[in-house]
């Protein structure tokens, strides 16, 4: 097949690139099925990927990282601004010459003896107002197929690309190749690792991981770190949402926006199975949600993601039954564990291991050694146009009308399992005060309470203080605003035990939160918000009211005090409203 000719700012970037990196040959990517197949054929070849058991896994692969490539690394991302004050006090900074200067030497001839693919891609639905285009280029063929399920590929989005601006990203495994030199199955170079946005500039320089974030650049780098940058000036938001449809036993449909931190159960409940009789969930988005304001004052969001890339180990046909359809072919499964019947399995999948399985290192598991049959951030790739509870506008170029946005995280004790905020202030404020234990998204120590302000501490790309301003500015007369709640799924009691049962039955809250929308459900006032009035909130069997609505008044008063500490953080960056609103709450838990 002939390549796609590439013109215009397009072709001459590509040729730059071509010149800095010096691969062996360059491929545009079309999304062309016997490409993909070519890629397939490639990766196999190589012992990238080992393809399944088509019986049990259609056209599915699985791939294994190297042990030191298996999470997005925080500490080696960067944000490249002029002035430092615009990254703001929770990013990683380096002037945009300074981190060029370290960049441009890795990237120098990094490319040798490999393949560079150009992978041109559609954010949202093509030929959506609110979609943005971008082009990665790689030397990943594994990040190629990967791109293939999470974004849009078409030759119609090569030939955009050749004509729009684009969001321009740079991504190399860091291994470059002697002639005759061996590849291994995973390249990657974890030593010189850098993940640098420039968001004046509109770029992602990537270099030395193959794994997830740090390398499928339209996800956390194009459409939540530049994106976020690029809605804070043309007034919409990119936030780390997903989108849900709820409709209930009236036939009335809602849309929903919800923010949790990395592995608190985002995927599961986009993918919600009602257990609640006559209610019904859509999944429009797991991961992202691009919201803009149209003329008439709505909210509309779409999914700029075309897949999803969710935590395999603990997805399971009781935990997420949607999921598991969603994977069933055309899949891609990173550091899971492989059967002997040339499928896979991962803790969770089900309550027994599978006899002579494989671990995620390539050994014989062992059940009870403590090495697990898959990392705890191992993935699954899959197209969500698969999702058996997929929303008909799910694909919507005008996007969905969001009337209600949920915030939440994993918090054992304090925090209620649900509240709904007073005003919009006090949502955002909800939103700056998300607090979360850490998971095994990110490299690191897994378990530590930390800030996560609307889950975006790892992905806003500019001064999260003029974030929050942001947020605020959004209440302007025109505007239908979303009503905005809070969530918390991770209660424990004294013995250490979830007090709320979690998953299917997370649709009662769902339920609460959409009649509240129609004036139908009662609530209480709270110092921190309203909560369910006890008699029309139906808790499920063996739950307690007042396990799941605790109301511990010194806890929030230290919540608060450590609150003001963090916001201190932003100095003069703090809109006054956040100081506002964290006074009167504060005054409220001591009236
Ligand atoms: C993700 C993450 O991969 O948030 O979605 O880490
Ligand atoms: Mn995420």
């Amino acid at each position: 097949m002939a390549q796609i000719e590439l013109s215009g700012g397009l072709k001459k970037w590509v040729e730059e690139i071509q010149k800095l990196t010096q691969p062996d040959a360059v491929e545009v990517i079309d999304g062309s099925k016997d490409q993909e197949e070519k890629l397939y054929r490639l990766l196999v070849k190589n012992g990238t990927c080992v393809p399944l058991n088509p019986k049990k896994r259609p056209n599915s692969y699985l791939s294994w990282s190297n042990p030191d490539d298996v999470a997005r690394v925080e500490d080696r991302t960067f944000i490249c601004t002029e002035n430092k004050i615009d990254a703001g006090p929770t990013n990683n900074w380096l002037s945009p010459k300074e981190c060029k200067d370290r960049v441009t030497p890795l990237f120098s001839g990094c490319m040798r003896g490999r393949t560079m693919y150009v992978v041109p891609y559609c954010m949202g639905p093509i030929g959506s107002p609110y979609a943005r285009i971008g082009v990665e280029i790689t030397d990943s063929p594994y990040v190629v197929v990967n791109m293939l399920i999470m974004t849009r590929i078409t030759k119609e989005v090569v030939q955009a690309a050749c004509t729009q601006p684009f969001v321009q990203c740079v991504h190399s495994v860091g291994m470059p190749l002697s002639p005759g030199q061996k590849d291994v199955c995973w390249p990657c170079n974890p030593k010189d690792t850098i993940i640098a946005h420039f968001p004046e500039t509109m770029e992602v320089w990537s270099y030395g991981s193959g794994y997830g974030g740090n390398a499928l650049l339209s996800k956390k780098c194009h459409a939540l770190r530049l994106a976020s940058w690029m809605a804070k000036d043309q007034g919409w938001l990119a936030e780390h949402m997903l989108i849900l449809g709820v409709t209930n036993p009236e036939g009335k449909k809602r849309y929903m926006a919800a923010s949790f931190p990395s592995q608190c159960g985002k995927t599961n409940l986009a993918m919600i199975e009602s257990k609640l009789p006559g209610w019904k969930a859509e999944c429009v988005g797991d991961d992202i949600a691009w919201m803009f304001w149209n003329k008439a004052g709505e909210l509309r969001a779409v999914n700029p993601e075309f897949g999803c890339f969710g935590v395999a180990p603990g997805t399971s046909e009781k935990t997420n039954k949607n999921a598991i359809g969603t994977l069933q072919k055309n899949s891609i499964f990173t550091n899971v564990g492989l059967t002997t019947d040339g499928d896979i399995w991962w803790e969770g999948l089900t309550d027994t291991p599978p006899e002579g399985l494989t671990t995620w290192r390539g050994e014989p598991y062992v059940a009870g050694s403590g090495k697990p049959a898959a990392h705890p951030n191992a993935r699954f790739t899959a197209p969500i146009s698969q999702c058996p509870s997929l929303d008909s506008a799910w694909n919507d170029p005008q996007g969905v009308p969001i009337s209600a946005i949920i915030f939440g995280g994993r918090r054992q004790s304090i925090v209620p399992l649900i509240r709904e905020a007073a005003s919009w202030r006090q949502g955002v404020f909800y939103g700056a005060a998300m607090t979360s234990e850490t998971t095994a998204a990110a490299k690191g120590v897994v378990g530590k309470v930390r800030h996560d302000p609307f889950a975006m501490l790892p992905f806003c790309g500019y001064n999260m203080g003029d974030y929050f301003r942001h947020w605020l500015s959004m209440e302007k007369p025109g505007h239908h605003l979303p009503a905005i709640f809070y969530v918390n799924w991770f209660l424990k009691d004294a013995a250490g035990k979830f007090v709320w049962p979690g998953f299917g039955e997370n649709m009662r809250v769902l339920a609460w939160i959409f009649n509240r929308l129609e004036k139908a459900a009662q609530a209480v006032q709270t110092p921190v918000g309203l909560i369910p009035e006890q008699s029309t909130f139906e808790l499920p069997q063996g739950t307690d009211y007042k396990a799941l609505f605790p109301m511990d008044r010194e806890g929030w008063k230290s919540e608060m005090a450590d609150l003001r500490e963090y916001f201190a953080l932003f100095g003069e960056h703090l809109p006054p409203g956040m100081a506002a609103e964290l006074n009167e709450i504060s005054k409220a838990l001591s009236s």
